[in-house]
């Protein structure tokens, strides 16, 4: 199993408190119980559950260069899970999720850090449509703001990767939820546990930029993940083996569901001037 493998001695997680920076924190304090690391960051500008000897938490917000600088200096590795999680006002996008990681990977530069893991989102290939099967070469298609601050982070991460030494990892995820509750998470859930052994392999792999998608075991389903594959990710669960009651009947003809469909928050055109998605 690939969470035998050797880890960074020195890992930030920014995001910490968050749906999955919590399961990823949880994960990483056995591993510095386990002795498989030995320094473990948990950063998010909510306060952090989690603590104990080796760890250290900060409360604070990335979207201030200097906060990002203390945050990286002394890590090996950097798994990025702050931010916005979802469409929203571009005054909430802009710090949170591009100044954020913009100053995150600057400080990974000048502290040398090793690599960054990166939660990206299906929304940044949302607007492919749910009958074509892409992998990971497949260039974005956002379908959201959010998805296009998604892009900017796997394209910021294949930037440094070509012109620095920090290497990326970007994680296209799905619908990592406790449960599979929606028709569309047949093709786009993924358990916690299979995050988690994502996780392991971009923090252990070796690679310079690559592209996966956050995915439990869905052979045939809108992504093609042979690129994880090949780097040692092996998802244990299946997304049928998580619902737990009704499935809502959702019917999408583009890979992101709602998001590809709602209109962008905030910016209503004149009477007159409506349409629909227009792809
Ligand atoms: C995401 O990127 C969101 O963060 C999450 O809340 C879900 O909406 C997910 O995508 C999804 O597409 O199901």
């Amino acid at each position: 199993m690939s969470e035998k493998k050797p880890l960074p001695r020195s890992i930030l997680v920014t995001g910490a408190a968050g749906r999955l920076g919590h399961q990823v924190s949880d994960h990483l304090v056995q591993a510095l119980r386990d002795g498989r690391i030995s320094r473990l960051r948990l950063l998010d500008i909510e306060p952090t559950a989690l603590s104990g000897p080796g760890v250290e938490v900060v409360q604070t917000s990335l979207a201030g260069r200097e906060a990002a600088f203390a945050a990286a200096e002394s890590m090996d590795a950097i798994v990025h899970l702050a931010g916005v999680s979802s469409e929203n006002e571009w005054e909430n996008l802009v710090p949170a999720n591009l100044a954020a990681i913009a100053h995150l990977y600057d400080a990974a530069v000048v502290h040398g850090v090793d690599r960054v893991l990166f939660a990206s989102s299906n929304h940044a290939i949302g607007f492919y449509p749910v009958t074509q099967r892409i992998d990971h070469t497949a260039p974005g298609l956002v379908d959201s703001r959010y998805g296009l601050t998604k892009l900017f982070g796997e394209e910021l991460a294949r930037l440094y990767a070509t012109k620095t030494p920090v290497r990326g990892f970007c994680m296209r995820i799905g619908s990592c939820f406790p449960a599979a509750t929606a028709a569309r998470h047949m093709y786009t859930y993924q358990s916690f546990a299979d995050f988690i052994r994502l996780v392991e392999v971009g923090l252990s792999a070796d690679y310079r930029f690559e592209i996966v998608y956050g995915v439990s075991d869905v052979p045939d389903g809108y992504w093609d993940n042979s690129n994880a594959f090949r780097l040692g990710y092996q998802p244990a669960d299946k997304p049928e083996d998580f619902v737990f009651g009704e499935l809502e009947p959702t019917q999408y003809d583009f890979q992101g569901g709602s998001f590809a469909t709602d209109p962008l928050p905030g910016v209503t055109p004149p009477p007159g001037r409506l349409r629909d998605s227009g792809r």
